[in-house]
């Protein structure tokens, strides 16, 4: 790679920018140590920058990597554009390598207006596609499997890059890890994880925390290339990085590098370094990685140079730090701001439709009863037959369609929702991962910032707990965070009723609903089932896409042969009434729908709203068909209580409380694990068992 043309960090006084770097996997001439001297410098005299300002109340957080430069600039350094990286809290060096305006990054260190995340999250918790940066969430280790995602994301579209990913060792001991790099490994992914191993773990000396020396030992384990790298010679990172990305684009799978480094100061500035004994502290200080390129290429790069470039990057530096001081404060308003929780649905999902069809469902929706009006072809299915036929429609309408779930190739899922897809669809794009909830969740936020739209599926939803964090802190903050569309879909069976006990049988969409910028979608239709699917593929945000595994064969309905678009968030009416409204979603429509035929031989008419959707939900058509009967039951398989009945609830007697002629009631499972037995199932803890003496309560109100 020698003969690169050279570029040089420089400052450049018309744009304010410092110019991006060049690469090279051997650095031999004067005027590429030169370059690089630079980049290693440039985030030393930002870091040294910052804790003035610190010491000066100036500014109020820092995360310092003061003295680990040589990593992060050395792999940024060593990697194309193309690849990307995943910095963590102490890579400063990744961005200035980058070549990011230092107006706008100082803004956003600053917490200013004009910085990346518009004040939404703090200093390095951005992504900036355009540099194929990809912005960590708190949650260490959390990054990895996302690396894993954009790796696979590479590996089918051909295209020869790299997904880098920093890790310190103290987070190595996240379930994460582990599951990010056996994936990777088994799919020979190009993935390098960069594991800084800087001595402690906030105050925890890597000694308590790792039960083994050297980190590379573990690579065996995961039957992954790992090497050992000396972390605070820059020289040796890039050799190294380059190394690996060699490795991994001709498709030999991942690499594990430990990089041996050490915290020059505390966890972040106002923790300091009591607990780091002295002597560890002068062993290091001999080792910093500035002092050691300085003198190792002290005949390509003269005292008299290294001076000068100090003094123009220090320049450079205030001068824009004094900038982004003088910005304003960030401000904002509710609508902006809610505004970003969700990346804009298209105006319609454009189907390509598969056989040509198209169908109007301008005067209601399809599988309603009441108001659906129907104008092509309809065949009976069952509702799992309704969601295997979205899937496939999905499949084949987007190319960039891929599935992954625990054993849904061949074997086609446990429920069979995937049953021949292999054979039409092939094994790239429907995919058996191991048993890694997390991991593989993490790995579709890795896909679809690469441009995929990937559908996972749970085995069963009680697993999704294992995923929990990757989906409620992940894919959910993305887009409002830093402004990329996470298009995810999550399908998960979910719900009892088939003496399955307490952890094959639960309803906890709840725990979902609490989460702004993730999409929760329950049909009870086939024809729901299989139109809000595609809408949900279709759908740029991370949509959980609840199928009730007792409905998979026990109900049927009409699908029409064609597919209409279907948005997210509207309500069905699926029976008028004017004495009672039950709104419910999910079984509880099934449940409601033959409770309602009881009644109706008494004279009695009750309405019924299948919301669909829970979030967004359709609170007009709740609340209006409230005003219309004026008594309300709200009915939701789950525990009842804080399930998402309580919000519906709640809203209804903020809202229309002066229509109510009884108080809104909710109906839920009892609050307590479901048990195994069909008869306490069915008979203690099921809503279903009260909803006769709660309408008989509130119609006597
Ligand atoms: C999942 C999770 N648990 C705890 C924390 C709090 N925390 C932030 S940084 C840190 C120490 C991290 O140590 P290490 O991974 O070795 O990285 P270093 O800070 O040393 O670079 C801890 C415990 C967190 N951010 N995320």
């Amino acid at each position: 790679m020698v003969g690169k043309p050279i570029g040089v960090v420089s400052c450049d006084r018309l744009s304010n920018t410092i110019a991006p770097l060049r690469r090279y996997m051997d650095i031999k001439t004067s005027a590429q140590f030169e370059d690089l001297y630079r980049a290693l410098l440039l985030p030393r005299l930002i870091e040294e920058k910052m804790l003035r300002l610190i010491r000066q109340g100036r500014l109020s957080k820092w995360f310092s990597g003061y003295g680990q430069e040589a990593i992060a600039v050395g792999c940024a350094y060593a990697l194309e554009d193309a690849d990307y990286l995943l910095p963590m809290h102490r890579n400063l060096g990744v961005w200035t390598t980058r070549g990011l305006p230092l107006e706008k990054l100082f803004c956003q260190l600053m917490g200013k207006q004009g910085g990346y995340t518009k004040g939404r999250d703090r200093t390095f918790h951005f992504g900036l596609p355009e540099k194929n940066i990809v912005g960590m969430i708190s949650h260490l280790a959390a990054m990895l499997p996302v690396a894993d995602g954009l790796g696979l994301a590479a590996q089918l579209s051909g295209e020869k890059r790299v997904a880098l990913a920093f890790v310190g060792e103290g987070a190595s001991r996240e379930g994460d890890f582990h599951e990010a790099l056996n994936l990777a490994s088994v799919w020979k992914l190009p993935v390098i994880f960069v594991v800084e191993n800087n001595g402690y773990g906030l105050s925890t000396p890597t000694r308590n925390a790792l039960p083994v020396e050297n980190l590379v030992d573990a690579g065996a384990g995961y039957g992954m290339n790992a090497v050992m790298v000396d972390g605070n010679d820059v020289l040796e990172v890039i050799k190294e990085v380059s190394k690996a990305r060699k490795y991994a684009i001709d498709g030999n799978g991942p690499t594990l590098l430990e990089m041996k480094t050490f915290r020059m100061r505390g966890h972040e500035e106002a923790s300091g370094t009591k607990y780091v004994p002295e002597e560890l502290m002068e062993m290091w200080a001999t080792k910093d990685p500035v002092a050691r390129y300085e003198k190792k290429v002290a005949k390509h790069v003269s005292a008299a140079l290294r001076k000068s470039i100090r003094t123009e990057l220090s320049e450079r530096i205030e001068k824009v730090a004094d900038w982004a001081l003088l910005q304003s404060e960030v401000t904002s308003t509710t609508e902006i701001e809610l505004a970003d929780v969700f990346a804009p649905q298209p105006v319609t999902d454009a189907p390509k439709f598969a056989n040509g069809n198209t169908r109007d469902l301008t005067n209601g929706s399809a599988g309603n009863p009441v108001n659906g009006k129907e104008t092509t072809p309809e065949k009976e299915v069952r509702f799992i037959d309704a969601i295997s036929e979205g899937l496939r429609f999905a499949m084949r309408q987007e190319p960039k369609t891929i599935l992954l779930g625990q054993d849904i190739a061949e074997y086609g899922g446990v429920f069979k929702v995937t049953q021949d897809f292999v054979e039409e669809f092939g094994k790239e794009r429907v995919r058996n991962t191991p048993i890694i909830e997390s991991g593989a969740i993490g790995a579709t936020l890795g896909l679809a910032l690469a441009g995929y739209r990937p559908v996972i599926e749970m085995q069963y939803f009680d697993f999704i707990t294992c995923g929990f964090n990757q989906i409620v802190n992940n894919l959910a903050t993305t887009h409002y965070r830093w402004g990329s569309p996470v298009n995810v879909t999550i399908r998960a069976p979910f719900g009892g009723g088939i003496g399955a006990g307490p952890f094959h049988s639960q309803s906890m969409e709840a725990w979902f609903c609490h989460t702004p910028g993730l999409k929760v979608v329950i049909p009870s239709s086939p024809q729901d089932a299989h139109d809000l699917l595609i809408a949900s593929i279709n759908d740029p945000n991370p949509v959980l896409f609840l199928e009730h595994k007792k409905m998979y064969r026990s109900i049927k309905g009409p699908l029409s042969e064609a597919y209409s678009h279907t948005p997210l968030g509207s309500a069905s009416l699926v029976r008028e009434g004017d004495s009672l409204t039950i709104v419910t979603y999910g079984m509880g429509v099934h449940w409601a729908v033959s409770e309602a035929a009881f009644w109706a031989e008494k004279g009695v008419k009750i309405e019924i709203v299948d919301l669909k959707t829970i979030v967004p939900w359709d609170r007009d058509a709740v609340l209006a068909s409230v005003r219309k009967t004026n008594r309300v039951i709200v009915l939701q398989e789950g525990p009842k209580t804080a399930g998402f009945g309580a919000e519906i609830s709640a809203q209804i007697a903020e809202s229309v409380f002066e229509h109510l002629e009884a108080p809104p009631i909710r109906l839920g499972g009892l609050d307590m694990p479901i048990p195994f037995s069909k008869q306490i199932e069915d008979e203690v803890y099921s809503a279903h068992s009260r909803l006769r003496s709660a309408i008989e309560s509130v119609l006597a109100y």
